[in-house]
C-alpha cells in the first residue's frame, strides 16, 4: 500500500514538474533560407541592397579603406594595421548581408567576392584560432588584455556571418574559422577566476547561433559565461575613467537589471544574446529582468520612430523621457538592435506587443538609416532637422551601413514562425515560405500591399490535410494602442478595429490571445485566409513627461510614422502650426522613385510681413511623407512633431 502511495506521489510530482515546465519558446522564427520575399515594398529594397548597398560596402571595405588589406597583411605577417580596432567587424557584417542577399537575389559576382574575402579571413587566422587583425598586426602579446578593444565583438560578428553564409550556401569554410575561434575563446575565457567581460556585447549572439548550428554546448555555456561576467565589476574602473559601469551594462548582474542604461547598441546586443541564452536554458531570471528593462525602454525611453539612445555623448540613454527631437541620436544600429531583441522577446513570450515595437523600429528608425538610392546612409536619425543633416556615403566608424544592409537583406527572418502545432504570422510581407509543422510540409504564400494598405491574403497549402493553429498578429495600432505603456497615444477619433478573418471566403471563428488572432482548422491545399486592417491616419500625442513634444502632434498611418519635410512644403518645415480642425487626406505620392502614401492637411504658416514688423499667418496645405524617406532630396528642414500652437518667447539681445 505504502509503495503504491509513494509511486502515486512520485508520478504526481513528475507530472507537476512536467506541466510546470513551460517551453522556453512559444515558437521558433523561420529563417531567411526558407523564405522567398516577393513583396512590393521589400523586394525592391532587397534588390537595391543586393546591388547598391553591397556595392558601397564592398567598395568601402576593400577599395577605399584597408579593411580587407588588414586581413591580407595579417596572413602574411607583414605591414601595419590601418584603421580602428573594430574594423574587422564591418567585413563580417558585410559578409552576413551578402549571405542573406544571395537567397533573394542570387549574384555570382557577390558570391565570388564573399568567397575571396573568406579566403583572406581564413588565411589570417592564427594556428591557435585567434583572429583579430588589430592585434595580429600590432602587439599580439596584448591580445585579451583590454576589454574595450572589441576582440569579442569582432568575433561575434564573424560567427553571425559564418552561420548565415553556411545557411545560405551550405559552404562551411567560414563556419570552420568561426568554430576554431570560438574554441580558442572558450579555452581562453572559461577558466577559473578569469577577469574579463566584453566591452561591447555581440559575441553572445554569435555564440548562440554557433551553438544552434553545431550543437556544441560549450558555445551556449560560453555565451552564458559572458552574460554572467556583467555586474561583477571585473574591470577596475579608474577614477575619472570615461567608461562607467552603466555605459556597458556592468552596474548589476544581468539577472538583476531593471533599467536600461548606457550605450544603446551594446544594450540591444546584450539583451538579444541574453534572450537566446534564456531560450536555450529556460532561464526565468534573465526573462524577468529583460521584461523590466524592456518596459523601461518602451515606456520611457523610446522615440515614436522606434529609435533609441537619445544622446550622442554616450551614443545611448540618458534619463527617462529625455527625448529631444533635433538632437536625437537614435543610431541606425540601435534600431537594428531593437528588431533583433524584440523578435527574440516575442518568441519567448508569444506576445505580439514585442512585434509591434519591432515593426515600429523596422519601418521607421532603422529604415531611415538607408537612402532610397541604397548607397547613402544615416548614422543618427533625428526627428527634426533645421536643414543641416545629410546622408553620407560612409563613416569613419562604419557600423551602420552593413548593419542596415544585413537587416533588409535578411528581412525573411522576421515574417513567420512555427512550432509543432502552429504557424505564426508576425509581419505582413509578400513572400513564399516552405515550412514544416509537425512533420507536415506546408507551403505558405502571402500577398499584400502593406504598409500602404492593410489587405492580406494568406495561402496555406499543407502537403496533406493537417490540423494546426494559425496565429495572425493583430497590430497594436488597430486597437489604438500605439505603444505598450502609452508613452504615445492616439489623439483623434479613430475607431478601434474589430478584426475579421475569412477562410476561403467564409467568416472564420478565432480566439484572441496576446495580440494574435488564432484560427484553428484542418488545413488543406489551397486554403486562403483573407483579412484587412484599416489604416486611418492617427494623430499622435506623447505623455506630458516628454517636454519636447509639449503641444505637438505627430502622424502615423499603419506602422508608418510621418514627417514634414521642406521639399514638399516650400522648403520650410519649422514655420507652421497644425490646424487642428482641418481634414486629413491621404494621397498616392512619390519620393524620387519610391511610391508612398502621403498625408495632407492644413497648417497656419507663419511669416514676417513685408515690412518685417508684424507676423502674418496664412492657411496652407501641408504634406507629410513617411519618415524613412526624408533627406533623399538634398538638405532640408524636417519635423516629425508639429506644434499645435506658437508660443511667444521674448529674447533680449
Ligand atoms: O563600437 C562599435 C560600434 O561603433 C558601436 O556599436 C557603435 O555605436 C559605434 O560606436
Ligand atoms: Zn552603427
Amino acid at each position: 500500500m505504502k509503495v503504491i502511495t509513494y509511486s502515486v506521489v512520485i508520478i504526481l510530482l513528475l507530472n507537476l514538474k512536467i506541466s510546470a515546465q513551460q517551453p522556453a519558446k512559444y515558437y521558433t522564427s523561420v529563417d531567411f533560407s526558407k523564405v522567398v520575399v516577393t513583396d512590393n515594398f521589400w523586394k525592391p529594397k532587397i534588390d537595391m541592397v543586393a546591388t547598391k548597398s553591397l556595392e558601397a560596402c564592398i567598395y568601402q571595405t576593400e577599395v577605399a579603406t584597408p579593411r580587407i588589406q588588414n586581413f591580407i597583411n595579417a596572413a602574411k605577417h607583414s605591414g601595419k594595421f590601418v584603421g580602428i580596432y573594430y574594423d574587422d567587424s564591418d567585413v563580417y557584417k558585410a559578409l552576413e548581408a551578402m549571405a542573406y542577399s544571395l537567397k533573394n537575389h542570387p549574384d555570382t559576382a557577390v558570391e565570388n567576392t564573399a568567397e575571396r574575402w573568406i579566403g583572406y579571413i581564413a588565411a589570417a587566422q592564427m594556428p591557435d584560432g585567434y583572429l583579430d587583425t588589430y592585434f595580429e598586426l600590432g602587439d599580439i602579446s596584448k591580445r585579451w588584455t583590454e576589454i574595450s578593444y572589441h576582440e569579442d565583438y569582432n568575433a561575434g560578428h564573424l560567427m553571425e556571418a559564418a552561420v548565415a553564409y553556411y545557411d545560405a550556401t551550405g559552404k562551411r569554410k567560414l563556419l570552420d574559422v568561426a568554430i576554431k575561434l570560438a574554441n580558442h575563446i572558450d579555452t581562453t575565457m572559461r577558466i577559473n577566476n578569469r577577469q574579463w567581460f566584453s566591452g561591447h556585447e555581440e559575441i553572445e549572439i554569435g555564440l548562440m547561433k554557433l551553438y544552434h548550428v553545431t550543437g556544441n554546448e560549450n558555445y551556449e555555456k560560453l555565451a552564458n559565461w559572458y552574460i554572467n561576467q556583467r555586474g561583477k565589476h571585473v574591470h577596475e574602473y579608474q577614477k575619472g575613467e570615461w567608461f562607467t559601469p552603466e555605459y556597458w551594462q556592468d552596474e548589476l548582474p544581468v539577472k538583476d537589471q531593471t533599467q536600461i542604461t548606457g550605450h544603446a547598441v551594446r544594450a540591444m546586443y546584450l539583451y538579444s544574446g541574453t534572450a537566446d541564452v534564456a531560450a536555450a536554458t529556460n532561464n526565468k531570471d534573465y526573462m524577468n529582468a529583460m521584461k523590466k528593462v524592456w518596459e523601461d525602454v518602451v515606456y520611457r525611453n523610446m522615440y515614436l520612430t522606434g529609435g533609441i539612445g537619445s544622446s550622442g555623448d554616450n551614443e545611448g540613454f540618458t534619463k527617462d523621457y529625455d527625448l529631444p527631437n533635433k538632437e536625437a541620436y537614435c543610431e541606425t544600429c540601435a534600431s537594428v538592435g531593437m528588431v533583433l531583441w524584440n523578435e527574440r522577446m516575442n518568441e519567448l513570450t508569444g506576445d505580439a506587443k514585442y512585434i509591434d515595437v519591432l515593426e515600429r523600429s523596422l519601418y521607421n528608425g532603422a529604415l531611415d538609416g538607408l537612402s532610397l538610392s541604397g548607397d547613402r546612409f544615416f548614422y543618427g536619425n533625428p526627428l527634426a532637422s533645421n536643414g543641416d543633416d545629410e546622408r553620407s556615403a560612409w563613416f569613419g566608424t562604419a557600423c551602420c551601413p552593413a548593419n542596415i544592409s544585413r537587416l533588409v537583406a535578411g528581412i525573411g527572418n522576421y515574417i513567420y514562425g512555427t512550432n509543432d502545432k502552429s504557424l505564426w504570422v508576425n509581419l505582413f510581407i509578400g513572400s513564399n515560405a516552405s515550412l514544416k509543422i509537425n512533420n507536415t510540409n506546408v507551403d505558405v504564400n502571402m500577398q499584400t500591399n502593406y504598409p500602404w494598405d492593410g489587405k492580406v491574403a494568406l495561402n496555406i497549402s499543407p502537403s496533406t490535410p493537417a490540423n494546426f493553429d494559425v496565429y495572425i498578429r493583430i497590430p497594436g495600432w488597430t486597437q489604438n494602442d500605439i505603444v505598450d505603456g502609452n508613452l504615445y497615444f492616439v489623439n483623434n477619433e479613430v475607431q478601434k478595429q474589430t478584426p475579421q478573418f475569412l477562410v476561403n471566403g467564409k467568416q472564420a471563428d478565432f480566439k484572441q490571445q496576446n495580440g494574435y488572432a488564432v484560427i484553428s482548422n484542418k488545413w488543406k491545399k489551397g486554403d486562403v485566409i483573407t483579412f484587412e486592417y484599416a489604416m486611418p491616419v492617427m494623430k499622435i500625442s506623447s505623455k506630458k513627461d516628454v517636454l519636447y513634444n509639449d503641444d505637438r502632434l505627430a502622424f502615423q498611418r499603419g506602422p508608418i510614422v510621418y514627417c514634414f519635410e521642406g521639399a514638399d512644403n516650400n522648403n520650410e518645415a519649422w514655420n507652421f502650426t497644425l490646424n487642428l480642425t482641418s481634414d486629413i487626406q491621404t494621397i498616392n505620392y512619390k519620393i524620387l522613385n519610391e511610391p508612398v502614401v502621403a498625408i495632407q492637411t492644413t497648417a497656419n504658416v507663419i511669416q514676417p510681413s513685408l515690412n518685417g514688423s508684424t507676423l502674418q499667418t496664412t492657411e496652407k496645405i501641408i504634406t507629410a511623407i513617411p519618415y524613412y524617406t526624408w533627406c533623399n532630396r538634398g538638405k532640408n528642414q524636417m519635423q516629425v512633431w508639429l506644434p499645435t500652437k506658437m508660443k511667444e518667447i521674448k529674447v533680449n539681445y
